[in-house]
């Protein structure tokens, strides 16, 4: 018996050496100290010995079954380091590769892009930008405006109203009122304000019942006709090309007197007369006059001392002509085919 506890032995751990691999050890394991296995089973037949042999080989087997496990155990050890290792360098990350899908660079949209032209052309000559709330007062909207209640132009059917006394803003002149009372009085003023205003009219190509407006206001001492002339041909040029004329025709609006359109020869044509001037070679951009006397006491700048010009334009028609985009609902929908023509302006 004990011949063959020390054979089993032999054979035991000259099939551990031999083992490669976790499943190989533990099929081992099972195969020599498992319930079926020989040490069991030569364990089993030890009740045929005498009793002074029994304790002796009981030892033996008790050592044996220790040097089998003690080697299991460190090849164990040995075999999973190894695993893991293997397992490891399969699994190296690589953090300097490129990404397997480009991430496409997102672009300023049109109508951001043209708000930021217009506030540079401004801003170089020296006028600062000005923002306000969307949800407005009667007061401001309308009364401080020059637009007292029943007032034609402030037509209901046209404004949007939140409560009797506000309403989203029709125009940004309010924030335009609002800078003139915050200065209380002092010059110059020069700002321009940019912003979404909202109007209840049917959406179609060349209406939207929200749109972008930026206006313009100056308030000195002795400002001019003039002065409102020299500064809107500046702004055309430096928008639509150096070659760019304006054209002055008379109108009217109840927060300037007098009140003037302003028409820029046209970009498409140079003048000469095409389908988007409509033979005419000239093309509407903008309102403007001198600020109405009865505007500027409201908010505590003597008409008799001061005087200023304003202006207003709609962006989208801005950029419609400028790039050439024939629906204003294009601003609003976020069609990728219009937006990345403009990733590569
Ligand atoms: C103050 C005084 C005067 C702002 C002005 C216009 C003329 C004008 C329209 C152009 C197209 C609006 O987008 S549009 O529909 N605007 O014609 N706006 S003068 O006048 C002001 C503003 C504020 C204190």
């Amino acid at each position: 018996m004990r011949d063959r506890l020390e054979a089993l032995k032999v054979e035991a751990l000259r099939e551990l050496e031999a083992a490669g691999n976790s499943q190989e050890l533990l099929d081992l394991r099972v195969k020599y100290l498992g319930k079926k296995g020989p040490l069991t089973e030569i364990l089993r037949g030890m009740g045929a010995l005498s009793a002074e042999e029994r304790p002796i080989i009981g030892q033996v087997a008790n050592d044996v079954r220790q040097a089998i496990e003690q080697v299991l155990d460190a090849k164990q050890e040995e075999v999973q380091k190894q695993e893991t290792a293997e397992k490891l360098k399969g699994e190296t990350i690589d953090v300097s590769l490129p990404g397997r899908q480009s991430v496409p660079a997102g672009t300023e949209h049109p109508l951001s892009r043209v708000i930021r032209e217009i506030e540079d052309i401004f801003t170089g000559m020296g006028y600062t930008v000005e923002e306000g709330p969307e949800v407005e007062t009667d007061y401001y909207n309308f009364e401080a405006m020059n637009m007292p209640k029943n007032h034609s132009a402030r037509d209901m059917q046209d404004t949007f109203y939140v409560t009797e006394e506000l309403l989203m803003r029709t125009h940004t002149s309010p924030v335009q009122a609002r800078t003139l009372k915050r200065l209380e009085g002092h010059v110059p003023v020069k700002i321009i304000c940019p912003g979404k205003v909202y109007r209840r009219d049917e959406d179609d190509a060349t209406h939207s019942h929200q749109f972008t407006q930026i206006e313009g206001l100056v308030v000195d001492k002795g400002i001019r006709m003039s002065d409102l002339k020299g500064t809107l041909l500046q702004f055309a040029k430096e928008m639509f090309g150096p070659n760019t004329r304006i054209r002055i025709r008379p109108s009217f609006f109840p927060f300037t007197e007098p009140s003037a359109e302003v028409d820029v020869s046209c970009m498409m044509c140079g003048g000469v007369g095409c389908r988007t001037c409509k033979g005419s070679g000239w093309i509407e951009i903008l309102g403007s006059g001198m600020v109405h006397p009865n505007v500027l006491r409201m908010q505590g700048y003597d008409p008799e001392v001061y005087s200023g010009f304003a202006f207003g334009m709609g962006v989208e028609r801005i950029a419609m002509l400028k790039y050439g985009i024939d629906d204003i609902r294009h601003f609003y929908t976020n069609d990728m085919r219009l937006l990345k023509q403009f990733s590569k302006l």
